[in-house]
C-alpha cells in the first residue's frame, strides 16, 4: 500500500527487565526522532519541551520541576518519542487520499496508519463514495453546521474530546456544545479515570488529586497502586527516586513485577547512567487482578485493631472528628473484613500485609497514587473509596508528604475537566457560563462515552465530532462501535494524524486536520499560546516552536470558533471572531467563569504559571456535609471460572494510547510482536497449553455474543495467578460495551474474563 511497511509479527521474548530508564532509553528515543525527521527539527523539538518558554510535553500529565529546578533536557524517552511523533516530516496528501479507498485504508494496521504522518488539508468522505476528497475549509465547516442546523434535537450530537485539547480550545467546544444546547460531552476521562473523579468527589468533595511534587518528595511512604510508572509516566520515577533520597519508603501493588517499580537509573545524571540505579519498591505487592479493596481494607482493619491495642497513638482522633463524618459506621463495618476473604481476593499473605502495615505506623506521611490498575475495574470506585478510608484514618490528606494521587494519563486531561468538557457540569459551572455569555445552558445531564456509542448504535444519535482523540480504538466492544460510527449521518474528526477513526465512516465524513502542540500558531494579533493543566493542579502556558506541519491547517481554537459562528450564527451573542484573533480574550472569559483562573492572563504569564488549590488541602470539604466522607464498601472480588483468567489491556513501553510507534515492550523483554498474551506459567499448565502456543482470546459475557480477538502467542510470564495481559487497543474487541465499572460507567479494561482457545485455522 504505502513504503511504509508493517513490521513482520516475528516474536522475540528475553527475560523482563527489573530496572527501567538509563542510556538505552536515550538512545532509543533519538532513534525514533530521528527516523521521523531532521537532526535540525529534533533538535529544535527536544529543546522545547517542558522548558518554560516552550511548549508541553504533549505525553502523560505528570508535572515538571519548578522553572530554576529543570533539567536541560526536562522530558523522558516516551515524551521525546511523542513529540516527534508529531514533528515527523511524513506528510498525508490529497493524493494519498486519492491513491488509498477508504476501505483500503481500513486494512491498514494502528501502525502503518500513524506511520504515513501528518494530515495536511481538510477531505470529505461524501454519500456513498470509496474514496476521501479534498474540501475547501469553509465548505467542510458549513457542511457541519448544516447537519447540526438539521438535527431534531441537539441531543442527537455528540462531542467527544481527548486530553491532548489544550484549555483554551477545550473551553471554548464546551461552550459552543452548550450554545448549541447540549452536555453531549463524552471524553477520553470516561475511559481513564472516571472512577478517581467519582470516588474522590464523594468522600473529598473534589475529584482531583491533593499532593504536590514536593510532597512527593517529602513524603515518608508513597503507594503505587495499579501504574506502570517506568513506561507510562516515566519523570514519576525522578521523583520516586529523591523521596527515596530524603527517606522515604514506597510499596508497589501490581499484578506484574514492573520494571520501573523495581529499579531505576536516572539519564540526566551520571551516577544514572553507569551506576546501578535505585531500587525503587521497598516492598513489592503482587497482587490478585482486582484485589486493592481487599488490600486496603484489610490494612485498615490492621489500623482500627491497633488503635485498640494502643488507644490514641494510631489513630488522628482529632482529624477525624474535626474533618470527617461516618467514621462509627465505616469502623464497624470495616471490623467484619475476614481474613480468608482477603486472602483470596489479593492472593497475598497475612504476613505481607502485616509488614505494610507496620510501614504505615512509621510512617508519619503517606500518599497513594494509582492509575489504570483501580480505575478500569468493575469496583474501581469503591476501591478508591477505601484508599480515602485508609488514608483519612491517619489524618494523612490535607498535609505535608501526604494525600491523593490519581496520576492523570493524557497531558492536558485534567485541565478539560477543569474547562467544563465533562457530561455531567455541576449547575454551578452551567450558571456562571450562562450569566457570562447570556445564554441558559440545558441542564440536564449529557451522555458519556459509553452511553455516546448506545445512542449512534440505536440510531438516536446522527453527528459524531472527534477532538484530538482516536474514538473508535479507544472504546470498548470495536465491533459494536464501528457499527454504531457507520450509523451516523456524519462523522468528523479534528486531528493532527491518521488513525482508524478516520476509516470508520458515517454517511458523510470530515476529517479536519489541525496544528499539533510543537507548532507555531499564529493568528491576526501575532504568535499565540495556550495553556495545559497537569495532574498537580499546575496551570502553564505551550507555545509552539516548529513551522506548521501544513499552510492549510487550522488551530483548533480557529476550527471551533469558525464552526460555533456558522452554526449558532445571531442566535447566541458571543465573540468567536475576537476569540480566534486573541487566544487572550479567551482566558479572560474563563477567568470570569471558572473558579481559581481569576487573573488567568497575569498568572500564566509568570514562567511555570501558577497551582489551582485543592480546597481540601485548606480543611475545606465541597460535600454536601462540608467533610470529608468515610464510606461503608462492601467486599468484593473478581472471579473467573474454571479453565478462565481475567485479562487486563494494556499498554506497551512503545506506543502512545491508541497508537504503536514500534512492535516492542523493552521492559517486559518483549520484542516484535504485540499479539501476545502474558500468562502465569502455573496457569499455561493447568490450562494444557504451553509459552509460544498460538491461541485466540474468546471473550466471556453474558449476552451470548462470542467476542474473539484471534492469533495471539502465548508468552509464560510473572503475572499473578489467575490473570493475564494482553495489549490495547488489539484486545478492546474482547471488552463488553455493558461491562463497566460501578457508578463511572468506566470500561472494565482490566477485568475482562477470557478463555484461550488454540487458534482457529486462518480462512
Ligand atoms: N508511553 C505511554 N505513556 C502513557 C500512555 C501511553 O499509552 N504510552 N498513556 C497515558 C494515559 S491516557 C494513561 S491513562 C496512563 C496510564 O498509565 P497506567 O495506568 O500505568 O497504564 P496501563 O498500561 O493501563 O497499566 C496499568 C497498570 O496496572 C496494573 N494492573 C492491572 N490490573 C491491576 C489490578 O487489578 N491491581 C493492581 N494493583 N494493578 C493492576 C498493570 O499491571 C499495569 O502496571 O498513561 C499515560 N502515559
Ligand atoms: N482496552 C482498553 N481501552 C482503553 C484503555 C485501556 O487501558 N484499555 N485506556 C483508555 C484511556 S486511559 C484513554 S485516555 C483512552 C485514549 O483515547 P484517545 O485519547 O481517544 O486516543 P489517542 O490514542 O490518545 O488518540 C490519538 C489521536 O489523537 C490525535 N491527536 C494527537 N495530538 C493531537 C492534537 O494536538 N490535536 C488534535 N486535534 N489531535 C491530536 C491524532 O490524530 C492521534 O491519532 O483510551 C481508553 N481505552
Ligand atoms: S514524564 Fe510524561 S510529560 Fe514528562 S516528558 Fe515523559 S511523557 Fe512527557
Ligand atoms: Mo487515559
Amino acid at each position: 500500500m504505502s513504503s511504509i511497511e508493517d513490521p513482520s509479527d516475528d516474536l522475540s521474548v528475553t527475560p523482563p527487565k527489573t530496572w527501567a530508564t538509563g542510556v538505552p532509553a536515550v538512545t532509543h528515543a533519538l532513534e525514533y526522532a530521528l527516523g521521523q525527521t531532521s537532526v535540525r527539527r529534533t533538535a529544535l523539538t527536544l529543546l522545547n519541551i517542558n522548558q518554560a518558554k516552550g511548549f508541553d510535553c504533549p505525553g502523560c500529565a505528570w508535572p515538571e520541576p519548578a522553572p530554576g529546578k529543570r533539567h536541560m533536557n526536562e522530558y523522558c524517552e516516551n515524551g521525546a518519542k511523542h513529540i516527534a511523533d508529531e514533528a515527523t516530516s511524513r506528510r498525508v496528501t490529497a493524493d494519498f487520499f486519492r491513491d488509498h479507498s477508504i476501505a483500503e485504508l481500513g486494512r491498514g494496521s494502528d501502525y502503518w496508519l500513524n506511520q504515513q504522518g501528518r494530515l495536511t488539508e481538510p477531505m470529505v468522505k461524501r454519500p456513498g463514495a470509496s474514496h476521501y476528497e479534498p474540501i475547501g475549509w469553509d465548505e467542510a465547516l458549513g457542511l457541519l453546521a448544516e447537519e447540526l442546523r438539521r438535527l431534531e434535537s441537539p441531543d442527537e450530537a455528540l462531542f467527544y474530546v481527548s486530553g491532548r485539547l489544550n484549555n483554551e480550545a477545550a473551553f471554548l467546544l464546551q461552550l459552543f456544545a452548550r450554545a448549541y444546547g447540549t452536555n453531549n460531552l463524552p471524553d477520553c476521562s470516561n475511559m481513564c479515570h472516571e472512577s478517581s473523579g467519582f470516588g474522590l468527589g464523594e468522600t473529598l468533595g473534589i475529584g482531583k488529586g491533593s499532593v504536590s511534587l514536593d510532597d512527593i518528595h517529602d513524603s515518608d511512604l508513597i503507594f503505587v497502586v495499579g501504574q506502570n510508572p517506568g513506561t507510562n509516566h516515566p519523570r514519576m520515577l525522578s521523583a520516586l527516586e529523591e523521596t527515596k533520597r530524603n527517606g522515604g519508603q514506597v510499596v508497589a501493588v501490581n499484578t506484574l513485577p514492573e520494571a520501573g517499580l523495581m529499579r531505576f537509573k536516572h539519564p540526566q545524571r551520571a551516577r544514572g547512567v553507569i551506576g546501578k540505579g535505585t531500587a525503587i519498591a521497598d516492598q513489592f505487592l503482587h497482587i490478585r487482578a482486582g484485589g486493592d479493596l481487599a488490600l486496603f481494607q484489610a490494612l485498615n482493619l490492621l489500623l482500627l485493631e491497633a488503635e485498640d491495642a494502643a488507644p490514641g497513638t494510631v489513630l488522628d482522633r482529632s482529624f477525624i472528628e474535626s474533618d470527617t463524618t461516618g467514621f462509627e459506621e465505616f469502623a464497624e463495618h470495616a471490623r467484619k473484613t475476614r481474613w480468608d476473604d482477603v486472602i483470596s481476593a489479593t492472593g497475598l499473605t497475612r504476613a505481607e500485609i502485616e509488614e505494610v502495615h507496620r510501614r504505615v505506623l512509621g510512617a508519619r506521611s503517606v500518599i497513594v497514587c494509582w492509575a489504570m490498575g483501580l480505575t478500569q475495574q468493575k469496583h474501581g470506585v469503591p476501591s478508591i473509596r477505601e484508599i480515602v478510608n485508609f488514608l483519612l484514618l491517619r489524618g494523612n490528606i490535607g498535609r505535608s508528604g501526604a494525600g491523593v494521587c490519581p496520576v492523570r494519563g493524557h497531558s492536558n486531561v485534567q485541565g478539560d475537566r477543569t474547562m467544563g468538557v465533562w457530561e455531567q457540569m455541576p449547575q454551578a459551572f452551567l450558571d456562571a457560563l450562562g450569566r457570562e455569555f447570556d445564554f441558559t445552558p440545558p441542564s440536564h445531564h449529557g451522555l458519556d462515552a459509553v452511553n455516546s456509542i448506545r445512542a449512534m448504535r440505536d440510531g438516536k444519535a446522527h453527528v459524531f465530532v472527534g477532538v484530538a482523540g482516536n474514538f473508535v480504538r479507544a472504546t470498548p466492544d470495536s465491533a459494536v462501535t464501528e457499527q454504531a460510527l457507520r450509523n451516523c449521518r456524519l462523522t468528523v474528526q479534528i486531528s493532527t494524524k491518521l488513525n482508524r477513526s478516520h476509516t470508520v465512516c458515517g454517511d458523510t465524513a470530515l476529517i479536519l486536520p489541525t496544528l499539533g502542540r510543537s507548532d507555531r500558531d499564529i493568528q491576526e494579533s501575532g504568535e499565540q499560546f495556550h495553556t495545559v493543566e497537569d495532574s498537580m493542579s499546575e496551570v502553564h502556558a505551550s507555545r509552539g516552536r516548529l513551522a506548521p506541519a501544513s499552510p492549510h491547517l487550522l488551530s483548533e481554537v480557529a476550527i471551533i470558533s469558525r464552526l460555533a459562528r456558522r452554526t449558532l450564527g445571531d442566535a447566541v451573542d458571543i465573540s468567536w471572531e475576537l476569540f480566534e484573533r486573541d487566544y487572550g480574550t479567551i482566558r479572560d472569559r474563563i477567568a470570569r467563569v471558572v473558579p481559581g483562573f481569576e487573573d488567568f492572563n497575569a498568572r500564566v504569564d509568570r514562567p511555570g504559571g501558577f497551582t489551582l488549590s485543592n480546597p481540601v488541602n485548606r480543611g475545606v470539604y465541597p460535600t454536601p456535609g462540608g467533610k470529608a466522607v468515610f464510606t461503608r464498601n462492601e467486599f468484593t472480588m473478581l472471579r473467573a471460572p474454571k479453565g478462565h483468567l481475567i485479562l487486563q489491556t494494556l499498554r506497551s513501553h512503545d506506543q502512545w494510547n491508541t497508537v504503536p510507534y514500534a512492535m516492542n515492550d523493552r521492559y517486559r523483554g518483549i520484542h516484535n510482536a504485540r499479539r501476545v498474551v502474558l500468562v502465569n506459567p502455573d496457569d499455561l499448565a493447568e490450562l494444557g497449553l504451553a509459552d509460544r502456543d498460538l491461541v485466540d482470546l474468546v471473550g466471556v459475557w453474558d449476552d451470548g455474543v462470542e467476542r474473539r480477538a484471534p492469533g495471539f502467542r502465548v508468552v509464560a510470564y510473572p503475572t499473578s495467578p489467575g490473570s493475564a495481559a494482553s495489549y490495547y487497543p488489539e484486545t478492546n474487541v474482547l471488552v463488553p460495551l455493558d461491562s463497566v465499572a460501578d457508578i463511572s460507567n468506566c470500561p472494565t479494561s482490566k477485568g475482562v474474563v477470557v478463555r484461550l482457545e488454540p487458534a482457529r485455522e486462518s480462512d
